[in-house]
């Protein structure tokens, strides 16, 4: 089921976050669309969630220094 999401991310800061962000999250299966958004801190996800959890994708981020809540 492709489910959207958005997460608060920590430490994200400047548009080069965002785009490490876009970027490990567009390398993980069952991503389908990512939105960053700097003002709000936040990320939307467009993905399919029998593909992909929110675990993995705080795993992936947090190894970035991003954690999400
Ligand atoms: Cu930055």
């Amino acid at each position: 089921m492709i489910q959207e999401e958005v997460f608060k991310v920590k430490n994200m800061k400047c548009t080069g976050c965002s785009e490490t962000i876009t970027k490990t999250l567009n390398n993980l299966k069952g991503i389908k669309s990512v939105e960053t958004n700097l003002d709000s801190k936040d990320v939307k996800i467009s993905m399919d969630t029998s593909q992909i959890t929110k675990k993995e994708i705080d795993i992936a981020l947090k190894q970035k220094g991003y954690p999400i809540s």
